[in-house]
């Protein structure tokens, strides 16, 4: 792949310099305090696996704009989808007059996701509206109420999508009242648990017979892999019980994949791993190499229950979105980059997984493909140690590179770089991190 900014990174100021430190004064008058950023520089342009800062500073992107830009940030052949489709219009609204790429991307995900049943499809804008709608169909399809949903779970910032996240601050504190009939179980975290998929699962639906009646639920609703929790990989057999369960009770089981999704894991989807084909999957992030897109995909007769028109919004499956959308898959299945994030899991399991043993701050790595993390701890208690996760990824972008963090305790670093990254800068941004881990260990 040809890339337009050298695939390196680079720091040639302090951070931030100074164009960044004159926007960030004015940022401090005009931007809400309630809007949060990582880097403290201002980002100019972005390419491949490199974000470059307005005073000339590259950034080894292990974020992708929090798992968006899989496909590399300006990747060429989205890029010029999104040129085309603005020539021809910039808003066709599918609720009044509608077209034919809203048409096609539907088709292509019904293709993409598990299941061989007849399936259908939604779009929308961002996540937290897929998870909405998710909400909406299961509640209309079922005729019950009661949602499950759990522990360390994240699935957006609106009201609804508020009460089925998990964590407090920053998320929650003082928003409420939150959605009623959203019931929080408890998932399978492995490495704090210890429990087997086939314990999690009996302690889970338990749960749900005890506190809500399995007859009243109308979605169980999980991240394969959950994201913001701490990149949690379910211990085996969960997902699978957890699905029977559903499939035995008349429940929507829905897979929360806005993070998992779209080649992200090495798959096209996270469920795939887990052999289990959901009745309706979410998507979102990976989708559209940028472009506000989300969709509800998944059983046809689900997704027909509700009436006509009382699914939709102004500016869902917006035609410049959809055709970036589908050059995003396009690209995914011209570069096989299911295999590129398979490729990356290889490498930061070699790299990061000696660690476990070496430095006792290192608790666990772990993740799917290009959704790889690590938890760090004090010690053998398995203490968090969000402080030391501070401390590194603070160095580390000194360093210029960017890693995000995540975490019900704020104790894991995550790994979403693009798909596209260069095996020398993953290797590179990797070093990095052992270095300073060594360090401060
Ligand atoms: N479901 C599984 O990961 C968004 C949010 C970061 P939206 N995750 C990143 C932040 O601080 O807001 C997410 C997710 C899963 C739903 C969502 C919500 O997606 O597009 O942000 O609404």
């Amino acid at each position: 792949m040809e890339f337009r900014l050298e695939q390196k990174r680079s720091i040639v100021t302090e951070l931030p310099g100074p164009k960044s430190k004159e926007i960030a004064a004015r940022r401090e008058q005009y931007v809400s305090n309630s809007i949060g950023s990582s880097l403290p520089s201002y980002i100019e342009a972005a390419d491949g696996a490199i974000l470059r800062d307005i005073d000339g500073n590259q950034f080894v992107d292990f974020g992708s704009g929090i798992g968006v830009t899989s496909v590399g940030n300006s990747n060429p052949k989205v890029i010029a989808a999104i040129k085309e489709a603005a020539d021809a219009g910039s808003h066709f609204q599918i609720n009044t007059a509608p077209y034919e790429s809203y048409i096609d991307l539907c088709q292509k995900l019904t293709e993409l996701t598990p299941g061989s049943f007849p399936k259908k499809a939604a779009l929308f804008n961002s996540g937290a509206e897929a998870l909405e709608n998710a909400v909406k169909i299961a509640r209309k399809y079922t005729g019950r109420d009661a949602i499950v949903v759990f522990d360390h779970a994240f699935h957006g910032r609106t009201n609804l999508t508020m009460a089925m996240t998990s964590k407090a601050a920053p998320y929650k504190d003082g928003f409420g009242p939150f959605a009623p009939e959203v019931y929080r179980m408890p998932a399978s975290y492995p490495y704090r648990d210890g429990l087997t998929g086939e314990e999690a699962a009996v302690r889970t639906i338990s749960a749900i017979e005890k506190q809500i009646g399995a007859k009243n639920v109308a979605a169980i609703i999980i991240e394969p892999l959950q994201g913001e929790g701490g990149f949690l990989v379910p211990a085996e057999g969960f997902l699978p019980a957890l699905v029977k369960f559903a499939n035995e009770n008349g429940i929507v089981f829905v897979s929360d994949e806005v993070q998992a999704g779209m080649c992200r894991t090495g798959k096209w989807f996270c469920s795939e791993w887990e052999g289990i084909e959901p009745d309706l999957v979410t998507s979102a992030k990976g989708i559209a190499g940028g472009m506000p897109l989300s969709a509800v995909i998944g059983r046809a007769e689900i997704m027909d229950a509700p009436q006509p028109g009382g699914i939709g919004g102004t500016y869902s499956g917006n035609p410049i979105a959809n055709a970036a959308a589908l050059a995003t898959i396009q690209a995914y299945e011209d570069e096989n980059m299911a295999a590129s994030a398979q490729r990356i899991e290889a490498k930061i399991r070699e790299v990061l997984e000696p660690l476990v043993a070496e430095l006792d701050t290192v608790g666990e790595v772990r993740g799917r493909g290009a959704m790889m993390a690590i938890e760090l701890v004090k010690g053998d208690c398995k203490t968090p140690n969000a402080e030391l996760v501070k401390t590194i990824v603070d160095e580390a972008l000194k360093q210029g590179v960017m890693f995000l963090t995540c975490g019900t305790y704020g104790n894991v670093i995550r790994f979403l770089p693009p798909l596209v990254i260069t095996d020398e800068l993953l290797e590179d941004a990797l070093g990095v991190l052992v270095e300073l881990l060594r360090k401060h260990s």
